[in-house]
């Protein structure tokens, strides 16, 4: 009779209340949310325009200093996961404003970094006391453990994208942090020093003072106009991807792998008129337009993507790429980690 589910449905109700204060939940509630048969991003589709953000960015700037609020950053949140300072689960990605005549201060931190930069020209980002002078569009590396100080001694203001993987080692509780007592670490290797040893395809051969980066991570400056070029001589001689475009990959040349141990990150051009082919992947990634016009389709959705804009496409979401003009991309995600933890699939449709 129909008192038979109700009584079990009673009675499971006051086995959860009694055992609540014992910290203990029934598996078989919550299994299906939990082990779901693919990836359910809480995650949306999202984009941001430069200049949107810009302004706000300028905004805060009239009202604190980089020094104060030792960095001066509005995170872009995906508005699918508020409140956790997150653009994907794994990720972080903010823009950062420093004025001339500014220093966000040095610190190294366990989170890995990478700079995108979207506006101005001279500033610098200094590892473990080495000046990468950064330029619109250049990536710049603060991996790990390294001490890391911002300054801009132009006379323009510089706006560069930072992608970290603050909630990845958020969920490790692995966070450690802490601050040098001087602004600016004292300078150990003249600008450029380390783009001169290891961005030819070479390394110094003798002596310990020549590796004085760590082996295993030499490079952290990866220029415009070294990219460009080779994205726009490959897109010249080779066959496209259907699914990517021409996309090259950022590597570490000490191992060919991913930039940073947590993140990977890549550019892409599309000619005008390409559409690619769907295509989904587990790594959520954060996109930035670099040149051209065209649209994001993700099945119903569309974004219009514009010079600048931001826009991110979280896991296991198919979407195309549709170029108007000639279209540059650049993007991170986290299938660094997820390799690792042989978690990545993809899926081309
Ligand atoms: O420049 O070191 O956007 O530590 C967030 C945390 C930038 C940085 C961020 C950071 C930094």
């Amino acid at each position: 009779m129909t008192s038979r589910p109700n009584d079990q449905r009673a009675r499971l109700e006051a086995l959860y209340a009694d055992m609540a204060p014992t910290s203990l939940t029934p598996l078989w509630e919550s299994l299906h949310a939990l082990v779901t048969p693919e990836p359910v991003s809480p995650a949306v589709p999202w984009r941001w325009t430069f200049g949107e953000v810009r302004d706000f960015l300028l905004r805060a700037g009239d009202i604190i200093s980089a020094e104060q609020a030792e960095r001066r950053v509005l995170i872009m949140e995906n508005p699918g996961i508020p409140g956790q300072s997150a653009i994907t689960p794994s990720l972080y990605a903010g823009l950062q404003l420093i004025l001339p005549g500014e220093v966000a201060p040095c610190h190294r931190h366990t989170q890995n970094a990478l700079r995108f930069v979207m506006e101005g020209s001279g500033a610098f980002t200094a590892l473990d006391g080495e000046k990468a002078v950064m330029e619109p569009f250049d990536l710049v590396l603060t991996p790990s453990g390294q001490w890391h100080d911002h300054g801009n001694q132009t006379d323009q203001p510089m706006i560069w994208l930072d992608g970290l993987d603050i909630p990845t080692v958020r969920l490790f509780d692995a966070s450690f942090a802490d601050r040098l007592d001087v602004a600016a670490h004292p300078e150990t290797a003249p600008p450029g020093d380390t783009l001169t040893r290891y961005g030819h395809n070479m390394r110094p051969l003798s002596g310990s003072a020549a590796d004085r980066r760590p082996a295993n991570r030499p490079l952290f400056h990866y220029r415009h106009a070294d990219w460009r070029p080779a994205l726009s001589a490959l897109a010249a001689s080779a066959d496209i991807d259907a699914h990517l475009g021409h996309a090259l990959e950022f590597l570490n040349p000490a191992d060919g792998g991913a930039v940073l141990s947590t993140i990977s990150a890549h550019v892409r051009q599309l000619p005008a008129g390409f559409e690619t082919r769907p295509r989904r992947s587990t790594d959520g990634t954060v996109f930035v337009v670099v040149d051209g016009e065209g649209t994001l389709l993700l099945g119903e959705k569309e974004l219009p993507l514009t010079p600048r804009d931001i826009v991110v496409v979280p896991s296991w979401t198919t979407h195309q790429f549709q170029a108007r003009s000639d279209l540059v991309l650049f993007a991170y995600s986290d299938k660094a980690s997820q390799q690792k933890l042989d978690l990545y699939r993809e899926q081309l449709l």
